[in-house]
C-alpha cells in the first residue's frame, strides 16, 4: 500500500538527494529533486535513480523555479500509461509542483521497479526509476512488453526519448544512487 502522507517535521531523517539510504534506515526519507538548467532547456530528477526499502519515504522536492513538474507513476490510471510499477502498488500523481520548496511524498511498501514520469517533461525524458527491494514486477520488463498483450489496448507506450534516459536495474543496484546529471 501507499499512502500520501502530510509533511515531516524540519531536522527530520530527511536525506541529502545524493545520499544513499543505509541498510537498516527503513524509516529514512529520501529525497529527489525536480531540476532545470538555468534556460529551462534540460528537465531532470535529482538522482534518477534509487534503490530504497520497502516502507521507505520518497520526497520530490520542486527546485526548479518557473518550470513546473509532476511526480506521475507508469500506470493506466494516469492518462492511460502504460503499467511500470508493481501490480499491487498504488499509483501516484502529484499534480503541478510549481513553487521552489513544494513537494511530495509517497510511502513504497510494495518491493518491486517503480518508473515514474514528469507530465509535461516525459517526451523531454524528465523519467525516474526506483527500486524498492528486490526488482521485479512490469516495471522490470522491457518497455515492450505490453504489445499483444491482452487487456493493455489503449495504454501510451513509454515515448523513445525517455526510454533512454532509465537508468538500468542494474545501475540501480550496483550504485543505489544515480545521477541525472
Ligand atoms: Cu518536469
Amino acid at each position: 500500500m501507499l499512502t500520501r502522507r502530510a509533511f515531516l517535521q524540519a531536522g527530520g531523517l530527511a536525506l541529502a538527494g545524493l545520499a544513499a539510504p543505509r541498510r537498516g534506515s527503513g524509516d529514512a526519507v529520501v529525497e529527489i529533486r525536480m531540476q532545470s538548467d538555468p534556460t529551462g532547456a534540460e528537465v531532470w530528477f535529482e538522482p534518477t535513480g534509487i534503490l530504497i526499502e520497502r516502507g521507505q519515504t520518497v520526497r520530490w522536492v520542486m527546485r526548479s523555479p518557473g518550470n513546473p513538474h509532476t511526480t506521475t507513476a507508469y500506470h493506466p490510471r494516469n492518462t492511460s500509461h502504460s503499467l511500470r510499477i508493481p501490480e499491487g502498488a498504488e499509483p501516484w500523481d502529484s499534480g503541478f509542483l510549481l513553487e521552489p520548496g513544494a513537494r511530495f511524498e509517497v510511502t513504497l511498501t510494495v518491493q518491486g521497479v517503480y518508473d515514474y514520469f514528469c507530465l509535461p517533461h516525459e517526451h523531454a525524458g524528465m523519467v525516474g526509476r526506483i527500486v524498492v527491494g528486490r526488482p521485479g514486477g512490469p516495471g522490470a520488463l522491457p518497455f515492450d512488453y505490453v504489445t499483444g498483450r491482452p487487456g493493455t489496448a489503449g495504454w501510451q507506450p513509454v515515448p523513445p526519448a525517455a526510454r533512454q534516459r532509465f537508468p538500468t536495474v542494474a545501475a540501480i543496484l550496483k550504485d543505489r544512487v544515480v545521477r541525472g546529471r
